[in-house]
């Protein structure tokens, strides 16, 4: 399978780690929208928020877990935002389930 991601997780492709553990890896995007853009993906190769099933919904709920833990980390304790695009409509580019991570700055209101 052809998964930019998933080359991240081997390590095939560099990245900038923020945070892993056993469950879960994060690191900066490469094209920041935000002071702080982090990008978090499970460990399993899950398409996007339409993939998530009772099988694979611990890789979400670890993913959630970890967002207080690097939010601190990074500094953002004036709140941040947490975005997940899914397919077309959603302008999902990676076809690898991941959440982004924004803040440092007021970020605009309007969503869609
Ligand atoms: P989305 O449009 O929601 O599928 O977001 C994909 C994000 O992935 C986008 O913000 C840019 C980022 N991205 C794409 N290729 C790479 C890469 O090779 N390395 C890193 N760190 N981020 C990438």
């Amino acid at each position: 399978m052809d998964c930019l991601f998933c080359k991240i997780l081997k390590g095939e492709i560099p990245s900038t780690k923020v945070y892993e553990n056993e469950w879960i890896y994060a690191f900066r995007d490469i094209a920041p929208q935000a002071p702080t853009h982090v990008l978090i993906i499970p460990r399993v190769h899950v398409t996007s928020a339409d993939g998530i099933t009772a099988e694979n919904s611990l890789y979400v709920a670890k993913i959630f877990e970890a967002i207080p833990e690097i939010a601190k980390a990074e500094g953002l304790t004036n709140g941040y935002r947490v975005i997940t695009n899914c397919g077309e409509n959603g302008c999902q580019s990676v076809k690898h389930l991941h959440f982004h991570l924004l803040g440092g700055r007021k970020l605009p209101e309007q969503m869609g």
